[in-house]
């Protein structure tokens, strides 16, 4: 148990710092540091540090996703069948963890995500989180890349990344 008028004249320099810190700050457009508590705990705990990332989970040696279908270069009108092949790893929805597991995700004309932070859900970032292996896809006429990237249960790639090679297609409807 930390001494109560110790654990004020501490929060009051730490204030004292914050104002400062945040003074500093606004030339910098940064969010300034959150207000100290008005009534600090003694026994609080000291700040908690940034939450750091999972770690991302290995893949095994030779693990590979490819495209099935269709190939690269093939000519489509909408909609079409896009078939996922994986190969030395299982299949698992989001959410459950396993060893050498995880879930389809396939990036349409899209570069590849940061690999250490979940993959974002967007028309560009599709997720299979239920461990489909094929999609339906309706798309307007125009050409596309498709890659696939699998992520764990947390939809973040693994180490090293277990993607396929970048296709493109025409769909001409
Ligand atoms: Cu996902």
């Amino acid at each position: 148990m930390i001494d109560l008028s110790k654990a004020i004249a501490l929060q009051m320099q730490k204030s004292a710092l914050a104002a400062l810190l945040a003074a500093t700050l606004l030339y910098s457009c940064a969010s300034p540091e959150p207000q100290e508590e008005a009534a600090p705990d003694a026994d609080a705990p000291a700040p908690a540090p940034e939450v750091a990332l999972p770690p991302r989970k290995p893949s095994p040696e030779g693990a590979r996703v490819w495209f099935v279908s269709p190939g690269d270069g093939a000519a489509l009108t909408s909609p079409f069948v896009v078939e996922f092949g994986l190969e030395g790893m299982e299949l698992l929805p989001a959410g459950e963890i396993g060893e050498n597991t995880g879930h389809h995700h396939l990036l349409v004309n899209t570069p590849l995500p940061r690999m250490d932070l979940p993959i974002i859900t967007d028309d560009a970032h599709m997720h299979f989180g239920l461990a489909q292996t094929s999609v339906e896809l309706s798309l307007a006429p125009g050409t596309y890349t498709l890659q696939l990237l699998l992520g764990d249960d947390l939809h973040i790639p693994h180490e090293p990344p277990v993607m396929s090679e970048v296709i493109t297609v025409e769909v001409t409807n």
